[in-house]
């Protein structure tokens, strides 16, 4: 398999759940401002929209989509019991990966983190963070992760989760959050992904300072 992925995005996700898989894959680095490969070539000539995950399978099928990317992980190794097969409970996994994708990610997240936004619209965005975040907060309370055990949805809810350190949101306003965020940080898969990508991120942040 292939991910293509920019350092800390929405990618991460997948990186996580291939170390949870015990799956090799081949990484090909996206600059998200550019949207061209580090290797070379353009992501738009891949995937019309250049947005990260992208990921590639072993027959050469391109699937996009975070939420489809994940399941998709998930059921070709049904065996690490990634994603629930019940379908009430798959209908919950599908429930919080909308919530993350849509409600964090593109509702609170999107907006400042989009260089052409305008204040206004920044305002806006952190405005709808604390209804999201409460609710979260009541449900993390009494859980260790977002159903049962851990699942895709978690490795999609602690990468947008990192995201909170970049913007004025302090994550110490939802202890419950706080705590899931820490526990999920330390967990082997998530530890690993971070110690490749931060430094990855690092220098994609130097690159764009010096231009
Ligand atoms: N709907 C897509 C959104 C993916 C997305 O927003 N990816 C971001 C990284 S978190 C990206 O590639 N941004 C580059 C850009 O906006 O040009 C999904 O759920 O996978």
């Amino acid at each position: 398999m292939e991910l293509y992925f920019s350092p800390l995005s929405s990618s991460l996700a997948s990186r996580i759940v291939l170390h949870e898989l015990g799956q090799a894959a081949e990484f090909h680095e996206v600059d998200p401002f550019t949207h061209r490969l580090l290797e070379g070539g353009e992501l738009g000539a891949i995937s019309p929209l250049a947005l990260v995950p992208v990921l590639r399978n072993e027959a050469g099928e391109l699937l996009t989509e975070n939420a489809a990317v994940l399941q998709y992980l998930a059921d070709r190794f049904p065996e690490k019991r990634l994603a629930p097969t019940d379908p009430l409970e798959r209908t919950r996994l599908q429930q919080w990966l909308s919530f993350v994708g849509t409600e964090l990610h593109k509702c609170v997240f999107a907006p400042l983190f989009d260089r052409g936004a305008p204040e206004g619209a920044k305002a806006h965005a952190l405005s709808k963070a604390k209804p999201r975040f409460d609710l979260l907060e009541a449900h993390l309370q009494s859980r260790q992760f977002l159903l049962e055990d851990f699942s895709v949805a978690d490795a999609y809810l602690v990468t947008v989760l990192n995201w909170v350190q970049a913007t004025p949101l302090q994550l110490s306003n939802w202890p419950a959050v706080s705590s899931y965020h820490l526990r999920l940080c330390a967990r082997p898969s998530v530890a690993r992904a971070l110690a490749v990508e931060l430094p990855l991120y690092l220098a994609e942040q130097k690159r764009h300072q010096a231009t």
